[in-house]
């Protein structure tokens, strides 16, 4: 069979259980992108911003209940429920799809079926993966427009007739009693009904390029993670390349776009959310960014922490969920401007200051990655770029220092298994509770977490010249509850620590934990700051890492067997050196 023709048996498949009106091939031209706009602005989905400051920007409201990823819904359905894993929820592929078929039933009666083949990763990449999504929502179009390469670009992609990941997407009645994101990796298919919102619809985001992505990394000797791509360029013009992991809504759009205020230093954006990650024949590891867009929060967005940031969102933009002005611009908690008298929350109700925030804390902007003022002229080379350090980052009142280099590729790796993090907006549930997230990766690892260590493990000896890897946490606060690092811009200071590290330099003393820098070996030229808070934001102590580590065991246990020997030996090392000071 040709490729067309799976493609379209497939579609069949879905429409005979949506039973749509219309089925409509997306073609990814300006022109549909243009008709889908119009079309939305004339229901209501979408609603105007002004047009003279924000030309070709657009503001959707969610469903109130729909407004950040649903990880109890959301599920890795493999035949045995230990590939999945502890970390996972499971469910059987039957009766995953006899429950979620129930809802898809029917369900897009009197609705427009779309079909979208997508191409995750540049035009013309080796590492390049395609997708083909079904979907009744004219947004979810409208932003995989943003966020992928929609159309016959994915198809030639094929490398066969069956080489793309099938996703099936429905808005149900949006109710999250009936909303279920389900895997299926054996399938290569995934299944999302009763939720609208990003990472929950945009099927190539997290569902394909994450879940399914890992899956599919592993079998094949490469990787899939949650990393922003970025370039740091030096007073020699040297670039160097860093993947950085950090939990959602943890700083990975902010750094992947800084704005260095260190003469001679630059930040080049290559990504701000996922990599692809692949061993080339020189033994180098190589990135690509398999998205073409920018799905970020706008909560703290504002000129002094993100310029880049706020530039990108000025054009051709669609806001998901910030409050508006009377002006009709949109308006965040953090911009760094008082709201206007007037200005409608993001609901649409009209808003005071004093009581519940105006938008909603994961609102987001859509915007495409060529926008951004420091996207790097070859952020689409098919060959990725080469990744000298990986950073794996987490946010932490306490405990853990705001920068430290592990010892080498197997404790890196045991440091980026050991993360831990305060949760966020972008997952429905409380916020601020700490929790374990592997390499950021616990809702994203579409198999055994166990399994996922000894791959991370395994990729370290392919390497000619393996990655150094850091660890930061821009988050920890001092006892009146106030951030000890200014973060944002200043965090270039500490990318030039990293970049010295791997070019030989950068002063660092050995301790338990890993190499952390003296203050005096940051660059905190022009910076107006207390000294002791750099160094309290650089300490470390004893008895509360024991305390950690032994949490960090309790989280181990589970996953049993699966568990490499090397992180075991890892922790207890770090034990042993944390309790006799060597
Ligand atoms: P996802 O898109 O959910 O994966 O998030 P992300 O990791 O890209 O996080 P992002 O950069 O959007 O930052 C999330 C929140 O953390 C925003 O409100 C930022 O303003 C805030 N933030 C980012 N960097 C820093 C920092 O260095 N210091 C402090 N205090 N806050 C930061
Ligand atoms: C995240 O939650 O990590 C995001 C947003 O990047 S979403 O695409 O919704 O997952
Ligand atoms: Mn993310």
């Amino acid at each position: 069979m040709s490729k067309t023709h799976v493609v379209e048996k497939w579609v069949d498949e879905a429409a005979a259980l949506t039973k749509p009106s219309k089925v409509i091939w997306a073609d990814g031209s300006k022109q549909e992108y243009d008709r889908l706009v119009e079309e939305m602005l004339r229901d209501g989905t979408l609603l105007e911003m002004n047009q003279k400051t924000y030309p070709g920007c657009y503001l959707h409201r969610s469903h109130p209940q729909d407004v950040a990823r649903t990880e109890q819904l959301t599920f890795i359905c493999t035949r045995d429920p230990e590939d999945a894993g502890p970390s996972n929820n499971w469910m059987a592929p039957a009766e995953a799809k006899a429950k979620a078929g129930a809802y898809f039933k029917h369900s897009m009666k009197d609705r427009r079926m779309w079909v979208i083949p997508y191409l995750m990763g540049p035009a013309g990449s080796a590492a390049s993966r395609t997708g083909v999504m079904v979907t009744d929502s004219a947004y979810v179009v409208a932003s995989m427009h943003i966020m992928t390469r929609v159309g016959q670009v994915a198809i030639d992609h094929m490398r066969a007739a069956d080489d793309f990941i099938a996703g099936l997407h429905g808005m149900g009645d949006l109710s999250p009693e009936r909303r279920l994101i389900l895997h299926f990796p054996e399938e290569k298919l995934i299944w999302s009904v009763g939720s609208g919102y990003g990472g929950n619809a945009l099927l190539g985001k997290k569902c394909h390029a994450l879940r399914i992505g890992s899956y599919q990394a592993r079998q094949e000797g490469w990787m899939a993670e949650h990393m922003f791509i970025l370039g740091v360029e030096d007073p020699e013009g040297r670039i160097t390349y860093f993947g950085g992991a950090m939990p959602s809504a943890s700083g990975k759009t902010n750094l992947a776009m800084v704005v260095s205020k260190l003469p001679g230093y630059r930040a080049w954006t290559l990504g701000d959310d996922i990599a692809w990650i692949y061993v080339d024949a020189e033994g180098q590891l190589r990135a690509i960014n398999p998205e073409r867009g920018f799905f970020g929060v706008a909560p703290n967005t504002s000129a002094a922490t993100n310029p880049n940031g706020i530039q990108m969102v000025r054009s051709n933009t669609i806001f998901t969920n910030v409050a508006t002005t009377p002006a009709k611009e949109p308006w965040w908690e953090g911009i760094g401007t008082e709201a206007p008298a007037g200005t409608l929350d993001w609901q649409g109700r009209p808003w005071a200051p004093g009581g519940a925030p105006a938008a909603h804390p994961n609102s987001r902007f859509t915007t495409p990655g060529s926008q951004c003022p420091s996207i790097a002229p070859n952020w689409e080379d098919p060959q990725g770029v080469p990744i000298s350090g990986f950073i794996f980052g987490s946010r932490r009142t306490n405990v853990i220092p705001m920068v430290f280099e592990s010892f080498g590729w197997q404790h890196g790796v045991f440091l980026g298994a050991a993360m831990s993090t305060e949760t966020t907006a972008a997952i429905t549930g409380q916020v601020g509770v700490v929790r374990r997230d592997p390499m950021a990766m616990i809702p994203f690892c579409g198999y055994n977490m166990g399994s996922y260590f000894a791959h991370w493990l395994a990729m370290g000896p392919r390497l000619a010249n393996p990655p150094k890897i850091f660890r930061v946490n821009w988050f920890r606060r001092d006892a009146e509850g106030r951030f000890l690092w200014p973060g944002y811009g200043e965090n270039a200071r500490i990318l030039k620590w990293m970049v010295d590290r791997i070019h030989g330099r950068g002063k660092a003393v050995e301790t338990p934990l890993g190499f952390i820098p003296t203050a005096d070996a940051l660059d905190l030229s022009g910076l107006d700051i207390d000294r002791r808070r750099v160094e309290r934001a650089l300490a470390w102590d004893r008895d509360e890492w024991l305390d950690a580590l032994g949490d960090l065991s309790a989280f181990f246990g589970p996953f049993g067997r699966r568990l490499p020997g090397q992180i075991r030996q890892e922790l207890e090392l770090m034990v042993y050196r944390l309790k006799t000071g060597r």
